[in-house]
Parts: C-alpha cells; structure tokens; sequence
C-alpha cells in the first residue's frame, strides 16, 4: 500500500469503560462531552470518536436524547468528524446498540468485528470509595461480560446502516476479527476503502507489543491490500507508546480519556485535548503531518459533514 501523507488522530471521548471515580477529568455531561471534543478538535483531533452517558451519574448510555444534547453543539463548533459509537454498551443488543448512528447519520461510526471476553475488572481493586453507586458493580461485573458481536449482528448492524453511507470504523481487537472483516467484506457488506482500528491491551483481545502491530499489520496488508486504511488504538499505559509507532508505520492514531485516562506513566491527563496535543506533538517532531478533517474525509471516502442528521 502507498505510504499515507497525513496522520488522522482520533480522539475518543469517554467511552464505556472508564467511570467517574477513576479520574475527574472523564467527561459525562453534555456539557462536557461537548467542550473535551470541541478542545479535542482544536488541539488536532480530526474525529471524535463519541459515546453518551447519563448526565446524573455518568453511567453509559445509548440514549438518542443523551446523544441530542451535545451531537449538534459538536457540530457547530467544530468541522471535525462525527464518529458515533454502536459498541457503546457491553451488554445490550446490536438493535439497541446501533440506534443512535441510525438517528443521527453520522459520517462515521464504530463497528465490533467480533464476539470476545471485554474486561475491565481488574480496575475495581484501585479504589476503595466510588462517586456513584453505580461503577463498582459495573466494573467488577465486566469479569462475565461476552460483548457480543456474531456474524449476525455485523450483518443485521451493516445492512441497517446501509441507507445512511456511513463509514465504519473496524474496531479488531485481535488477529481473528481480521479474518471476519474479510469474511463479511467478501459477502458484499463493505465497501472499500475499509478503515481498521487496530486495537491492542484489551483484557479479553491480543496484548499491546509492538510485535503484534505488526502482525496485525502484515495480516491485514495480505488481506486487504489496498482497500484498506488503519489505524492503533493502545489501551491504558500503551496508548502514546504505540500510537507513535503506529505513526512511524505510516498509520492512525487514536487517543482520548477512552482508551486510557493517563497523559504520561502514573499521571491522569487533565483532558482530552491534552492527549491530542501530546501525541500530536510527538508525530509532528517525527516528521508526520496531521490531517485536517477535509483531509481526513478524502483518505477515508467519507459521505461530508453536511449529509449527517443532527
Ligand atoms: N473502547 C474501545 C476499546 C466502540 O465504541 O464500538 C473500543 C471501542 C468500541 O471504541
Ligand atoms: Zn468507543
């Protein structure tokens, strides 16, 4: 594949793992979604990778309303990509999970190449008092999580996202969701060019070493060839670290309080925009050029900003 001029970074905002105990600066009001990926963009994130919480107490949700009250102040304030998430609850169906990109039409949103043990609760041991009542089941439970993602759903979540020519972002958090990507991209579902996220350090996926990047590098070079585009997501302390190499590689990088709340070893980053500025930094000094989201949206084919539904 020809090597890739500009860099996109990715930042995802809050997610479903982390809760609001583990660091204040996770952000679960609108409010706050809405000001970290409007700083997050500024500071060089071109796509905001988004899930919703409730805004009383921070739990994940899938709620289009939780999603209605920052989706169109995003928009207004940046030109930045909307990524929706559909993996945005661990247990809940594919039919709910999907929802929100239906409502809204972004322009991007995740998709989950398979079923796998998604665990967090090692986590729980840190804290001994929790902000909310909520977390410290939530995360000493993902021990017995499946998040479910049969050949089914990704075919039931494509073919409904179909209509609205969204892209998805490939999120594989191991060696074999490559193999069902293909799998699903012979039967028609997809259309090239494909992006990948490269996912490493997930309890339940294949383990942040350099060696597997490129292993999941290599296998999907052989698979896909040239109708793909990707990118790394590190979790936890993994996260910098190889999206630099990642850069280096010729990829994406993703960072945000999602995949881990650190800004460098043993310290809580204070923001999203934070970690785009760090990361940004880094690439940069190693000779990358950052993508602009218009940039962003031709290496991705992506449908434009003004064809979304918020
Ligand atoms: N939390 C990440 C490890 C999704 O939103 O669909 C993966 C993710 C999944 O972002
Ligand atoms: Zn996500």
């Amino acid at each position: 594949m020809a090597k890739q001029t500009k860099t996109i970074i990715t930042c995802a905002i809050t997610g479903a793992i982390h809760t609001p105990t583990m660091s204040d600066a996770l952000p679960y009001t609108p409010d706050d979604i809405a000001q970290q990926a409007v700083e997050a963009a500024e500071a060089g994130a071109s796509i905001l990778h988004l899930h919703a919480r409730r805004a009383h107490d921070g739990g994940v949700s899938v709620n289009i309303d939780d999603f209605a009250a920052f989706l169109p102040r995003i928009k207004q304030a940046t030109d930045a990509v909307v990524n929706i998430s559909t993996g945005g609850s661990l247990t809940l169906s594919i039919a709910d999970r999907v929802k929100p990109a239906t409502t809204f039409s972004p322009e991007m949103c995740s998709l989950n190449m398979g079923s796998m043990n998604f665990s967090f609760h090692p986590l729980a041991k840190r804290y001994d008092e929790w902000k909310f009542d909520w977390e410290k089941d939530y995360v000493e439970s993902s021990e017995g999580n499946i998040f479910r993602n049969t050949f089914r759903d990704i075919r039931e979540a494509a073919e409904t996202l179909a209509p609205h020519d969204i892209k998805f972002e490939h999120e594989c958090y191991d060696v074999g969701h490559l193999y069902n990507l293909k799998f699903c991209m012979d039967t028609g579902l997809f259309k090239a060019p494909i992006f990948i996220q490269f996912i490493f350090g997930i309890l339940g996926g294949i383990g942040p070493e350099i060696d597997n990047l490129i292993f999941m590098k290599r296998t999907a070079d052989r698979l896909f060839g040239d109708n793909y585009r990707w990118s790394v997501l590190g979790a936890g302390g993994a996260q910098m670290g190889l999206a630099t190499a990642a850069s280096q590689m010729g990829g994406n990088i993703r960072v945000g309080l999602e995949d881990s709340l650190l800004i460098s070893r043993g310290k809580l980053a204070e923001s999203n925009a934070q970690q785009v500025a760090k990361i940004r930094r880094i690439v940069e000094d190693l000779g990358c050029t950052v993508a602009t989201p218009d940039e962003a949206r031709e290496i991705l084919d992506l449908k434009g900003g003004d064809k979304v539904n918020f």
